[in-house]
């Protein structure tokens, strides 16, 4: 049986009314908004480490400028994601914390290596374009900041799936070894990609609870597919060969089937046994102690400011 304050907060839902940061709401709303929100902002942070890794090498100075942009780009978004988070009542350091301490989630896609320039087209194309299926729904979703922060966010992760797709143009309209990059590219952040959505619906623990709230709009499995549909014929145009030899059009289904996805592979990520698992830990823990001095002097600032203020 619902609670009276929790059947009209239901009620508010279902008509499409944004929740706001002060309003009444059920713990489980807020603490999973608080999950989802925070291990958002987590991947955006995280995320800038395989990208960051080419600025240096990037292959001319427009390229270098974009990527630099796009990275900076996503720096922004976590900030932008944090403060979401913290309206529900938790702070920026605490969600780090449960970064560091491994409690909350990234993205499991941030553990693979970027290994060559053409990493970084396949990144803009298949990983924000990823991203962009899963964001899109969520500008409609019930907690104001989130569903706002998202309208931003798009718009800007649109721009850096239109780069990562000119890379992989680029690429492969050139030598035929620049070809064989793109399409070995292809082949390593294919899967990776799809898994980005999340576990098969039937073990998705939480898509039930987070669609009636809709914190969630779609399943897993539904925006996976939609990804795929989408992203096959780009593939075509740009004439290289999506790794898996069970995809083929379904014109009954009016969907591409495609082969079985390798979970175990998805859970060791989770588990931090990825490749790059513990170097990404570690780069987000020295990032941390590093900034210390710079927090703990802005708190003997505001300190010294506030006891100036009392005299
Ligand atoms: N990686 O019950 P569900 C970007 C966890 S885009 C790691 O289905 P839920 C942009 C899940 O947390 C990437 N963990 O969970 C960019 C849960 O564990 P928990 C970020 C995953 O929450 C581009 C457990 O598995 N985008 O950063 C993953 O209903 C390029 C059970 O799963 C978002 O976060 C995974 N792939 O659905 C930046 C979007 N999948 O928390 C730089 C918002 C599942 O109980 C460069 N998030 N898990 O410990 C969401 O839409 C949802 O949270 C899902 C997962 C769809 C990711």
């Amino acid at each position: 049986e619902m609670a009276p304050e929790e059947r009209a907060f239901q009620e508010k839902i279902d008509a499409d009314i944004k929740i706001e940061p002060k309003e009444w709401m059920p713990e489980g709303y807020r603490k999973t908004l608080i999950r989802q929100i925070s291990q958002h902002a987590h991947s955006e942070i995280v995320g800038q480490l395989p990208e960051g890794n080419w600025i240096t090498r990037a292959p001319t100075l427009d390229r270098k400028a974009i990527l630099l942009a796009k990275v900076q780009d996503e720096a922004g978004h976590g900030l932008y994601l944090y403060c979401a988070a913290e309206t529900l009542g938790i702070s920026r350091d605490q969600m780090t914390e449960q970064l560091l301490s491994g409690k909350a989630k990234y993205s499991s896609i941030f553990n693979y290596p970027t290994l060559t320039w053409a990493d970084i087209g396949a990144i803009g194309w298949l990983v924000d374009g990823a991203a962009i299926m899963n964001q899109v729904p969520i500008q409609r979703c019930s907690f104001g900041p989130y569903s706002r922060a998202m309208i931003r966010v798009c718009k800007e992760e649109s721009f850096h799936q239109r780069q990562g797709y000119d890379i992989m143009m680029k690429l492969v309209k050139g030598t035929d070894a620049q070809k064989e990059m793109a399409q070995d590219a292809l082949n390593r952040w294919w899967h990776p990609a799809l898994m980005m959505f999340g576990p098969p619906d039937a073990e998705s623990v939480h898509s039930a609870q987070s669609m009636a709230w809709k914190i969630k709009m779609n399943t897993n499995d539904e925006l996976r597919q939609k990804f795929v549909d989408e992203t096959v014929p780009q593939a075509d145009y740009l004439g290289l060969k999506v790794p898996d030899p069970d995809l083929k059009w379904n014109e009954e289904r009016g969907h591409y089937d495609f082969g079985e996805i390798d979970w175990n592979e998805f859970y060791e990520v989770l588990k931090g046994n990825g490749p790059c698992n513990a170097e990404r830990m570690a780069a987000r823990q020295k990032a941390w102690n590093d900034g210390a001095w710079f927090r703990d002097g802005l708190m003997a600032h505001a300190k010294k400011r506030e006891a100036r203020k009392m005299a």
